[in-house]
């Protein structure tokens, strides 16, 4: 007998302008492919599909990437695009919740966390905590981005740093930088980590993982995610298992978690949030399936995506 008390409410968001290699816009269209409807439906998870937000595409766009390397603060591909998708994303989030229901994001590149966050923080008096299982910290400003990427920025623009304070389009208020853990982290920027150093993040990066084991280490990240807040939004990039066993990621970084880590991280989330009703949004991102093998990414993340909202084997 499963006893979840979700309803999930799936969003596509077929978004790539955020990466530098395509594919990253099929990810929804992969994911339910792989069955996530009836993942969640063994799991005892309502499901509804709300289909894909309207997002702008490369062959269409008339704009240039808008990027000046010259000037720090518009070192950001796409950033006007982007931020009218996130606040779109924002708002669907934040009605969904309000319905009662709990947003099940599906990406696209990871800066459409951005929407997915803001619009979870909406209407919280004690803001949100994040947990964010991920090789990389997503903490670059534009000022401080090697790539211009803003895949690699998100984390930092719900914190409000460097340039996105001044943008219309952020919410920075609800997303605590003290209720923000990093998990599995294995490749930072140079400047990203003196950020983060600075930070009041928490980051657990693979060495944790190896030296406490992947229970002990999520169980300390629930806690200080969930302390004093309304609720978490759990963020997973697909990346932030091994390439081995996600082949359709577009930053794969070496010495990554298992399957078997990676499961026992989500049904953690899951456990904790039977016990206070934790998990008020999450998103699954960056699945490549260009760049997969049978669509074994697209699945993992299916799966994954079940196993936090409650699916167990007993
Ligand atoms: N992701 N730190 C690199 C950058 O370009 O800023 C990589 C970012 C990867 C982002 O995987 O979501
Ligand atoms: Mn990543
Ligand atoms: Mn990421
Ligand atoms: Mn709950």
């Amino acid at each position: 007998d499963q006893d979840a008390t979700h309803t999930a409410r799936l969003l596509g968001v077929p978004l790539d302008l955020g990466a530098n290699r395509r594919g990253v816009d099929m990810g929804p269209s992969a994911i339910r492919y792989a069955d996530i409807a009836a993942e969640l439906d063994a799991a005892g998870v309502g499901c509804v599909d709300d289909g894909d937000l309207e997002v702008p595409r490369l062959e269409t766009s008339s704009s240039a990437p808008n990027v000046d390397k010259s000037d720090a603060a518009s070192n950001a591909k796409y950033l006007d695009e982007i931020g009218d998708v996130t606040a779109t994303l924002a708002d669907a989030v934040a009605t969904t919740i309000d319905d009662g229901a709990t947003p099940l994001v599906l990406g696209g590149d990871h800066a459409i966390a951005m929407g997915s966050m803001f619009g979870a923080g909406r209407h919280t008096d004690d803001g949100i905590g994040v947990i964010w299982f991920d090789a990389h910290g997503d903490y670059n400003t534009p000022a401080t981005s090697p790539s211009g990427n803003v895949h690699g920025m998100p984390l930092a623009a719900a914190h409000g740093r460097g340039s996105f304070a001044d943008l219309d389009w952020t919410e920075t208020d609800a997303v605590n930088e003290e209720n923000t853990v990093l998990v599995g982290i294995r490749s930072l920027d140079e400047e990203e980590q003196t950020a983060l150093r600075e930070s009041e993040v928490t980051v657990f990066t693979m060495r944790e993982i190896d030296e406490r084991g992947i229970t002990a280490v999520v169980e300390d990240a629930l806690e200080i995610a969930t302390d004093g807040v309304d609720g978490i939004h759990v963020s997973l990039d697909l990346d932030w298992l091994d390439p081995t066993v996600v082949p359709g990621v577009g930053t794969p970084v070496r010495g990554g978690v298992d399957y078997r880590e990676a499961h026992a991280a989500l049904e953690l989330v899951a456990e904790r949030d039977r016990e206070a009703d934790i998990l008020r949004s999450m998103d699954v991102v960056e699945v490549n399936p260009i760049l997969d093998r049978d669509n074994q990414t697209a699945e993992v993340a299916a799966e994954l995506a079940a196993s936090a909202f409650g699916k167990r084997i007993l």
